[in-house]
């Protein structure tokens, strides 16, 4: 049994037998059949979710950031710091307050998902709202970690590509191969650079036989890679993809020219008809910028994107109850408010 991704991948991650390793069990997710999404999205397609919200603190980003704390920790670093839409200031939060450092995060100021705020005050990281969108606040955190004694843990630092490539090597240690397609939601384009690289070192590691097409979706408010120019305003209600300059653009880009691959845009519409539709029909739970890629599978296979049978694995990066206010608002019912009566209950549900 392993404990944690630097744990179970040692040997490919930069780490020596003395690093002292700062984990909260994260990886080993699984990878779920989605046999009913499958036959509602084409004839031709077998898709699995790869479902990164069963990590500790319920996103991805806790495969980066135990890499990018562990390094942090052993090069004497007291804090960490990030800009961050949410996610990565929990995940720095928690493995922070893991590793008895200090933290700071700034993310944009009421644009943050609940969840993931309630996180990052409770593992006691100082929370800066800024009054401008996360572009800006990762242009103060890199200038600010540059000059002073505080290590930067968004993934522009390397060790959070290398913790988040072992996704991939899990989806090919599980499949026994890589999939025809992998499909996720691109932000600031981390993830598709690092799910690349780690199915390029498995591939000529010779530890799978063939590399996945790379399939990426942005919120059509915040797509500056479909259209080619940095956004300024970027609007989406999927907040966690509410970016309009992508730090890893060159990666991003990179990955799909090497893989063959696709970067598309879903609206926000679209982004809610995923995500009610993969909630409702495969029981699965996962905050709307997760969904993005759901959607983005909708939409390429309406317009005949697809035309021979093709295995895809869909990365669901963080969990539904990041975003607790989009649950309740897009659901399509309600709480019904009753008597605490036998006969209003059996009313209620048509007895
Ligand atoms: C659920 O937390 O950028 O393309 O600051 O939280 O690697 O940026 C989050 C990004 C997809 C996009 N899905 O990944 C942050 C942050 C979820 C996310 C992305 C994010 P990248």
């Amino acid at each position: 049994m392993y404990s944690g991704i630097i744990d179970r991948y040692r040997v490919l991650l930069p780490v020596s037998e003395d690093t002292k390793i700062i984990s909260l069990s994260e990886g080993n997710t699984p990878l779920i059949a989605l046999p009913k999404l499958s036959a509602t999205i084409s004839p031709y397609l077998t898709l699995f979710a790869k479902f990164e919200g069963l990590n500790p603190t319920g996103s991805f980003k806790d495969r980066g950031m135990t890499l990018a704390v562990t390094k942090a920790f052993e090069e004497g670093q007291q804090t960490v710091m990030c800009a961050s839409t949410g996610n990565t200031s929990a995940a720095a939060a928690a493995y922070a307050a893991r590793a008895g450092m200090g933290c700071y995060v700034l993310i944009p100021q009421g644009k943050i998902a609940l969840g993931k705020l309630s996180q990052a005050l409770v593992h006691g990281a100082k929370v800066l709202a800024i009054e401008d969108n996360f572009d800006k606040a990762l242009c103060l955190v890199r200038e600010i970690c540059a000059d002073h004694p505080i290590a930067l843990v968004n993934s522009v630092n390397p060790y959070r590509l290398e913790g988040q490539k072992t996704a991939a090597f899990e989806i090919v240690d599980d499949l026994g191969y890589a999939p025809d397609y992998h499909a996720l939601p691109v932000g600031n384009a981390g993830n598709i650079t690092a799910y690349w690289k780690g199915y390029k070192e498995y591939f000529d590691s010779g530890k799978s036989a063939n590399k996945p097409k790379m399939l990426g979706f942005q919120a059509a408010g915040a797509a500056p890679i479909v259209s080619g120019s940095p956004v300024a305003h970027p609007e989406t209600i999927a907040t966690a993809i509410r970016i309009g300059n992508p730090a890893s653009w060159h990666g991003a880009n990179n990955a799909l020219m090497e893989s063959c691959g696709h970067i598309d845009s879903v609206t926000d519409s679209e982004i809610l008809a995923a995500y009610n539709m993969i909630a409702a029909m495969e029981g699965l739970f996962a905050e709307p910028a997760s969904v993005a890629p759901v959607a983005g599978l909708c939409k390429l296979a309406s317009q005949g994107f697809f035309t021979e049978p093709a295995t895809i694995v869909v990365t669901l990066t963080g969990h539904g109850l990041k975003d607790p206010d989009i649950a309740v608002s897009s659901a399509n019912t309600i709480p019904i408010s009753l008597p605490a009566t036998r006969d209003a209950v059996l009313q209620a549900i048509g007895y």
